[in-house]
């Protein structure tokens, strides 16, 4: 079962101030899965809350695939996840942009609803992810990607029933819902969700008995700058970093401040977790360690060359196994274009590996796909945007260093009498708040080859 079981009397999930025990949980979302039960696909509105924790299970428990809307998603963005995805119903309060039956998701409610556990091959979630270019594409993930990959990360991590599980991530990617939610659920083991992951929080919550606590770098560095909140977790069993990259001083703020550092591990919304740092290994900062149970790891060059796993010759990492999703929905060639010709998936990051099997993550190879507070952005999605807004002629997104978000969005751009704050609202208005540039600059023109195509690379090392 991908959920273990409904049975229980402690503390399931607590998200702010709401809380249900196990049987509370099952039971609440028995009426949802009642009410859905054959659906096509159900779209829920992602915000931190009980309801979308009570929302989700009812779509796993009745085998309907679930996806999951971020919650800060603007109209078109919606619009087009609730579309693409072919969701039949809306689990949540009507929002612009969704012309979708709603269902009523009340935490209150109780149903003993029984129903029988779908095939581990069957979709549970459609995630939706951003590439270089054009809309999000739906990822597809089976509910035997998922279980392989919550089994491999207790595995790797030890965690238990015993553990409470603490972390303020958004429940509609990976980091916040499979492994924060579902991992805790299969695990056994209590979620304090924090609805924020603010500096505050989780010390509120290691004093309360959090052991295990997750977040992404944007969260750990905000942590280490302020002492009291750092020390507060000296007393946690692990902490996890991943979504991006660990900055080395902030895992040496934390050994100094709270006696030891996260463990780190890699992943993509495509292939779930792939690699992780075992709790009981020697942390290695930048190393997010080894591939899980049921999953192999290579790195190839230019045409597919072979690199040697000599931690540091660098190749683009290549995966495949147990936690694959199963592809793009409706993008067959999106799909194919993803995996090599002999089966194994692109990840599109560069890494080295060492004799141990151990892998560093070096960059992504292509400059076009941003990581912001570990949201994953595509350039031209913002950039198509930005060309809808009547003052811009010719725009260029890009990611530049910030010691808060690890990449922080820069629009250039070229155009008559360009208000920066109009063009942010209405990136934010249409694809997401966290898609928005937080910067914009107005240039005379953009730097381009004799091909008429832009110069990333020169705007970013500032040759403007
Ligand atoms: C600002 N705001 C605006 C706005 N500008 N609203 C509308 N229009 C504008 N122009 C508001 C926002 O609505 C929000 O309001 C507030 O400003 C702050 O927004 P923010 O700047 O985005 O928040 P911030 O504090 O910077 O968030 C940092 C963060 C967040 C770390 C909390 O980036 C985060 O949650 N990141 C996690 C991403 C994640 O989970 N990634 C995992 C992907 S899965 P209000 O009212 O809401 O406060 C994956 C796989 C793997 O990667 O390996 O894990
Ligand atoms: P997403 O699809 O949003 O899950 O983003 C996946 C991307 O996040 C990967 O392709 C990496 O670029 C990045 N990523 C995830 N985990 C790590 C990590 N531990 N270190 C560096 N980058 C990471």
């Amino acid at each position: 079962m991908l959920l273990g079981s409904g049975a229980g009397d402690g503390p399931a999930v607590r998200v702010g101030d709401g809380e249900l025990d196990r049987d509370g949980l099952w039971s609440a979302a028995a009426a949802v899965a009642r009410r859905i039960a054959g659906a096509e696909a159900v779209a829920v509105h992602g915000e931190a809350s009980l309801r979308t924790v009570v929302a989700v299970v009812g779509g796993l428990l009745a085998g309907v695939p679930v996806v999951p809307v971020p919650s800060d998603a603007g109209t078109d963005e919606r619009r087009h996840i609730v579309r693409d995805s072919g969701a039949a119903l809306w689990l949540g309060d009507q929002r612009e942009g969704v012309d979708l039956p709603a269902v009523p998701v009340d935490p209150s409610e109780r149903s003993s609803a029984a129903f029988a556990e779908p095939s581990p091959g069957s979709t549970g979630l459609i995630l939706y992810t951003s590439g270089t270019t054009g809309p999000p594409k739906g990822a597809v993930l089976s509910r035997g990607a998922m279980a392989a990959c919550l089994d491999g990360l207790a595995d790797a991590w030890a965690w238990t029933p015993d553990d409470v599980l603490v972390h303020g991530l958004p429940l509609f990617h990976v980091h916040g819902l499979v492994l924060g939610v579902l991992g805790a659920l299969r695990v056994g083991s209590p979620l304090v969700h924090t609805v924020r992951p603010s500096p505050a929080a989780y010390a509120a919550a290691a004093g309360d008995g959090g052991t295990l606590f997750f977040g992404v770098p944007t969260v750990w560095s905000r942590i280490a700058r302020e002492p009291a909140a750092a020390r507060a977790l000296s007393g946690a069993r692990l902490l996890v970093s991943g979504s991006a990259a660990l900055p080395d001083p902030v895992a040496e703020d934390l050994r100094a401040l709270a006696g030891h550092s996260p463990v780190e591990r890699y992943g993509m919304t495509e292939s779930l977790i792939t690699l992780a740092a075992r709790a009981d290994a020697p942390r290695r900062t930048g190393w997010v360690g080894t591939t899980l149970p049921g999953v192999e790891s290579r790195l190839r060059g230019e045409g597919g060359a072979t690199v040697p796993s000599d931690g540091e010759a660098v190749g683009e990492l290549q995966v495949r196994g147990a936690t694959l999703f199963d592809g793009y929905r409706g993008l067959a060639e999106a799909t194919a274009a993803a995996w090599t010709e002999d089966g194994w998936f692109r990840t599109g990051d560069a890494a080295v590996r060492d004799g141990q099997g151990w892998h560093r993550i070096v960059g992504r190879m292509s400059v076009d796909l941003i990581k912001t507070g570990g949201y994953r952005v595509g350039a031209g999605e913002v950039e198509a945007v930005l060309l809808g807004h009547p003052a811009v002629r010719e725009a260029a997104v890009v990611g530049e260093p910030d010691d808060d978000l690890g990449q922080r969005i820069v629009a250039y751009l070229v155009g008559d009498a360009v208000d920066p704050a109009a063009v942010v609202d209405h990136v934010a208005a249409r694809l997401s708040v966290h898609k928005r540039p937080r910067e914009v600059r107005v240039v005379e023109a953009l730097p381009r080859n004799a091909m008429g195509k832009v110069q990333k690379k020169r705007l970013t090392d500032g040759g403007h």
